[in-house]
Parts: C-alpha cells; structure tokens; sequence
C-alpha cells in the first residue's frame, strides 16, 4: 500500500492529507525533541552516543495505536518508538543526559532504554530473536498482545533475523516485525547491499507482508489495522515494511549523502508539506511543541546528574 496524496502533475504540493491534532503534537514532540538533543550533544550534553529519527516520526505515530497492547522492542533509532509509546520527553532526555528520573536512572542511555513494555539494543538484529521469545510467552499465556521488533533495512544483513523469521512463521508466533526501510545504512546505500526484496524476504518463509508508504498517518493506519490484528488473533508473523527517509545523519554530523539528495529529502519532508497545507494549525500545534521541548531542555538540564556518571 502507497500513499502518496502529494503530486499532481510538476513539482506542485497539491494536497497532503494533515494528521489530527493528537497525531500532529505527536510528530512535533518527536521532531523538536530530536533537533534539540543534537543540538544538547553538541553542547556536550548527551551522556554516549545517539541517533536521531528525524524524518522517519511518521512510522511510530502511524503503528503504535495499532500495536497497543504490545511489548516493543526497538534499536539504535529508537527515541520515537518511546515517545509514541509512552509521550514522556522528560524521562526520556533525562536518560540521555544522566539526569536524576531517567528512564533506567543514566544506565542504558539512547541505544539501551528499558521499562515495561520496552526495550531498545545497540546491537543490530539482537532484538528480534528476543521478541520472538516474548511473542511465544504471549501466546502460551493466551494474552491478546504481540511482539514487536523494530529494525532498519541494513539489519536484513543480520543472520539472526532470518532464522527468527523462520520459527516464528513455524510457530505462528504474534510477532510483527517492522522494518524501516530508509534507503541507507550509515553511509551505504540500500541498493548497494541487498539482493532482492524485502517482500521476497517475507515470501521465502510464507510470511505475510505489509508495504506502508507516505504521510497520509490516517489512511495507513486503516490499511495497516486489518494484517496487525490478524497477528494479535493467531495467524502468525507480520513483516512490516515501512517505506521512510533518514533526514538527519546517521548519527551525528556523519552524513555522506550529496547535499542534492538531502536537499530533495527535506522538501518530501513531512513538516514543510503539513505546514503549507493547514499553515493556521500547524503553526499553533509546531509552537505548543517547541515551547514543551525547550521546558522539558531546561527543566532536564536544572535536575543533578546521576551520581555514578558524573564525571
Ligand atoms: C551487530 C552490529 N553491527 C554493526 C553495528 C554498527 N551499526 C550501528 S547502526 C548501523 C547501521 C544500521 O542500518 P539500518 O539497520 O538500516 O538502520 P538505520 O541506521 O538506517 O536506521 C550499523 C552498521 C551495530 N550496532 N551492531
């Protein structure tokens, strides 16, 4: 499934379907937090390393409804995930600046959150046998939840994910597996690293398939609904494939891409396509946010360190 609401002829924005205010403020929050924690890191403030979603909040906002009640297992890009799961920017960027109230008090910074309901790795394709652990215990329990594992395209290179794939399609498990296909891995360019489909991944193992593209949150919230509940009532394994764009760098100032091709990204860019088509609420939700990211800084900022990291 595609949506593209966008062109009709030239290179003319002609109508871009604008979210609710609920999923709007969503995306803001995601997008502001993201830019202010680059902007915090170069500043020194970021305890490690991290990776922003920008340009990808559209894949959280659009899944997480769906996949409610649901245990997360997300990765290296994962402050949207937790953000559209739980809406709490403050805990979230105390985590990642070792303030007092983190998310798991400074210990597993911006790769490595954890609470109820979620958990992220640094490490490529760790989580997704994990979730399929966790998507069994569900099953066996009779709980009407599912699984769910968050990957990019370049961990399709992982071993792990494709003996996952084969038990849970086997054992009918309720694991939806979502991969964000961005087009790059860190510097490498999909194309350039995968033979094949993502598609044919999923087919090889009779595995149903999902393709999800666009901005349109409402319309691939009704297309994606019907394949995510049929995981949660027991028939088997979904393979997402979430169709986005990495705007920032791969982490930070480490993007390699010619400034044409960012260029282009930024103006496919959900946030000037929703301004220009409800310039009025947008501007009142894009302020409303901004104001609560740059609170949240200060507030965040004003808490003591974590004893133990502070260096
Ligand atoms: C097992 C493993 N190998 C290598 C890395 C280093 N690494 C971190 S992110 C990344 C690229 C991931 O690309 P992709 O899965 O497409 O996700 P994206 O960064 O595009 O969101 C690499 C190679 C790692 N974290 N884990």
């Amino acid at each position: 499934m595609t949506t593209t609401s966008r062109m009709l002829g030239g290179d003319q924005a002609v109508h871009d379907v604008v979210p609710s205010d609920d999923d709007l403020a969503l995306l803001l929050l995601i997008r502001h937090f993201e830019q202010a924690l680059l902007h915090l890191f170069a500043r020194g403030h970021v305890s490690g390393t991290t990776h922003t979603c920008l340009g990808q909040e559209v894949v959280p906002v659009t899944l997480t409804p769906l996949l409610t009640p649901a245990f997360v297992f997300s990765n290296h890009r994962g402050h949207g995930h937790y953000l559209a799961q739980f809406g709490e920017p403050a805990s979230l960027l105390a985590e990642l600046t070792a303030r007092v109230g983190g998310v798991c008090d400074g210990r597993g910074g911006s790769q490595h959150l954890f609470r109820e309901g979620f958990c992220a790795t640094g490490v490529q394709g760790e989580s997704v046998p994990a979730a399929l652990g966790m998507a069994l215990n569900m099953k066996r329990t009779g709980r009407s939840e599912v699984a769910v594992a968050y990957i990019g395209d370049g961990t399709l290179g992982e071993g792990v994910v494709y003996e996952t794939m084969n038990m849970a399609q086997l054992w009918r498990a309720p694991l939806v597996l979502v991969v964000e296909n961005n087009g790059i891995a860190q510097t490498t360019a999909t194309v350039n690293a995968m033979a094949g489909s993502i598609a044919g991944r999923a087919a090889a193992f009779g595995m149903r398939y999902a393709y999800a593209e666009g901005i349109d949150i409402t319309y691939l919230r009704a297309e994606l609904a019907d394949p995510i509940e049929r995981t949660r009532a027991g028939e088997g394994p979904l393979l997402i494939e979430f169709r986005t764009d990495r705007l920032g760098p791969h982490s930070k100032g480490d993007d390699t891409r010619e400034a044409a091709v960012l260029d282009r990204l930024r103006r496919d860019d959900w946030y000037p396509r929703f301004a220009a088509a409800e310039p009025e609420r947008f501007a009142r939700i894009d302020q409303r946010q901004r104001r609560l990211v740059d609170q949240v800084v200060d507030e965040v900022l004003s808490r003591p360190r974590v004893p133990e990291y502070d260096r």
